[in-house]
This record gives structure tokens, C-alpha cells and sequence, in this order.
């Protein structure tokens, strides 16, 4: 299924630079950005300077995001205008390296903020989670304004990145904008580090004929999202006009939820001898306080968002596509 995007072409001087380009939802964006805005208008940019050879149909750029100096230097030199900041670690990963995953997280986008105000970025985006809720927060159809409690490094900074985008756009009139994703399946770019990413793994598992361990117990439910609908959102998002944008902390976001158990069902209608095992570890621990499911009326009223993907129609879709994509 083809989701129709209703684009609107920038201004033809409007240069985007795209942060942590080869992760899982940059490798997909910043290939959409190229085809909505043209090539030349997108500046992909990763710590890896292998990663370039994900975007031989763009410039490429090697940027470590904590180097204020370079990452000052880059937008004034090629006269950006905008920046999708997708660079970050995410919450299993960030477990283990917990003040590292913090330095990353938090400084980058206070860096960026900084560039946002003193250069005066027409526009910023950056990525929250579902892992901004915890413990204390409703498990379903947990609301916008939902109660906090982040029980992850990735969602404490999560929380602090969502509060000070909030403060950049009130005190320095900074146009970021913010969605808080759930769990995103895609196909182009191997699991990442996430919780959610054994919804990604399975799939690959499947189609080799391999048995899938499930690092989550079986009755583990969790928001998620397919990425063609993650990116159609946020080009939303970054389209609507300003004032539309109500919310400057960061827009509850949702799709459809399921659990390991389920996902393994709908993908043994594709293939009846598929086997899993579950072997739970210390992710268990951070599903368990994540939300099950999210309430996005904010973002449905702001601007218009409606996905299109359920775990059905998103399966069908990736067992199409997957196989060019398998090493
Ligand atoms: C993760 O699992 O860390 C991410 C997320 C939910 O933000 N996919």
C-alpha cells in the first residue's frame, strides 16, 4: 500500500540536514526527504562516515553531533535551514552505558536548540517515545498530558529533551517540533537498540526459516508503529503551518499495539513452521512500564493525523519487501 502524501515543495534555498541519517527511522527519512524535496535541498550526516554509502543519491556528511563547533560550522557553511535531529541511543542500549546514552541524548539537542536560537533555524525536529511514561502513567490509551514517569535513561532524557524544546520555542520563539513514537517497524535498517526492536528481528528470523527467542514474555502489549506511517507523520507535522502546532513539548502518537505472541501468529499464516521460544531478559523490565496503548487525539485535531498500517496490512507489506533486502 502507496500512502499519499499531500507535499508541499520548500523554498528552493531551503537546505535540511538530517542527523544520525543511518539509524532506523533516518535511513527511511532522509530517502523521503530527498524524493519530496529534491536531493540536493538534504545534507544526510551520520558519526560514521561508512554510512555514507547508505546515501550515494545525496550529500553525506560526517558529524558527531556532541562537537558543537562542527555542528555549528556545517549549518553555516551550507546555509541550513532545518534539521531533523534523529541521532540518540535508545533504551535498551542506553542501559548499558547509561551516563554515555545522557551525554549524547541531552547535550546534542541543547546544542542544537542553542543553534536553533543564534542562527535562527526556520525549523527543528526532533524524536520523543512512549518511554517517557513509566510506572505512575495510565497503561491504556495513555493521554497526552499523562503523568510522567520515566523508569529508562532514554526516557528521563526523553522527558528533559520534551521540556526543553517546550522552553526554546516559549523563550526564544524556536520552532521545534516533537512527536513521542512508539515502537517503529521497518525493514530498510537492522534492529537498533530499542525494546521494541524484537518486532523488527522477528520478521528477518521468519523469512530465513529461523526459530525467533523473544527477549519479551509473550503477553508483553506495546504501542507500535510501521515506519511508512512513522514518516508520513512527521513530514505532517513538519508541514503544518506553525500556529497548528499546539503542542511544543512533543505529540502522543499512535497506530496499532500487539504482542510477541500476536505478531508470531500473523506471521506463521505466512509461514505455518515458524517457531518461537521466550526468553525474557532486562527488556522485560522496561516494556512492562511502558504504556500498551496511546491516545493521539492531539495530533489527530493539530494536523490531521491518521495512520494507515495495522499489524495485518503492515505484515503483508514487509513480507513483500524484505527479501531484496536480506543479506
Ligand atoms: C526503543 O525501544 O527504545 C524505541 C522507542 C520506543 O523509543 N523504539
Amino acid at each position: 500500500m502507496a500512502i499519499e502524501l499531500d507535499i508541499i515543495k520548500i523554498k528552493p534555498m531551503d537546505k535540511i540536514l538530517v542527523t544520525g541519517s543511518a539509524g532506523q527511522l533516518g535511513t527511511e527519512l532522509t530517502q523521503m526527504l530527498c524524493e519530496v524535496y529534491g536531493p540536493d535541498a538534504i545534507i544526510a550526516s551520520d558519526l560514521n562516515q561508512e554510512a555514507a554509502a547508505k546515501f550515494p543519491y545525496c550529500q553525506f556528511a560526517k558529524l558527531d553531533v556532541m562537537d558543537q563547533v562542527s555542528f555549528k560550522d556545517i549549518i553555516i557553511k551550507e546555509n541550513v535551514t532545518q534539521v531533523y535531529h534523529l541521532a540518540a541511543i535508545l533504551s535498551a542500549t542506553a542501559e548499558r552505558n547509561p551516563l554515555l546514552a545522557w551525554k549524547l541524548n541531552m547535550d546534542s539537542l541543547l546544542i542544537l536548540l542553542e543553534l536553533g536560537k543564534e542562527l535562527k533555524l526556520d525549523k527543528i525536529f526532533w524524536p520523543s517515545s512512549i518511554a517517557v511514561f513509566g510506572k505512575e502513567s495510565p497503561k491504556l490509551l495513555t493521554s497526552q498530558n499523562a503523568v510522567q514517569s520515566p523508569n529508562t535513561v532514554y526516557g528521563i532524557s526523553k522527558m528533559a529533551g520534551e521540556s526543553w524544546c517546550d522552553y526554546y520555542f516559549q523563550h526564544h520563539n524556536v520552532d521545534v517540533r516533537s512527536i513521542r513514537f512508539p515502537g517503529l517497524i521497518g525493514y530498510k535498517s537492522k534492529p537498533g537498540g530499542g525494546t521494541t526492536d524484537y518486532a523488527v528481528d522477528i520478521f528477518y528470523k521468519a523469512m530465513k526459516g529461523l526459530p525467533f527467542e523473544s527477549f519479551l514474555e509473550k503477553d508483553t502489549r506495546l504501542p507500535m508503529m510501521y515506519m511508512p506511517d512513522a514518516i508520513n507523520a512527521t513530514l505532517k507535522l513538519m508541514q503544518a503551518p506553525k500556529e497548528n502546532i499546539k503542542v511544543r513539548s512533543s505529540y502522543n502518537l499512535a497506530a496499532m499495539d500487539f504482542t510477541p505472541e500476536e505478531i508470531f501468529l500473523e506471521l506463521k499464516k505466512y509461514y505455518p513452521n515458524f517457531k518461537i521460544n521466550y526468553a525474557p531478559d532486562y527488556r522485560q523490565e522496561i516494556a512492562a512500564n511502558w504504556p500498551q496503548s496511546i491516545d493521539d487525539q492531539r495530533a489527530q485535531q493539530d494536523w490531521n493525523w491518521l495512520p494507515e498500517y495495522d499489524l495485518a496490512q503492515m505484515t503483508e507489506d514487509i513480507l513483500k519487501n524484505l527479501p531484496e533486502w536480506l543479506d
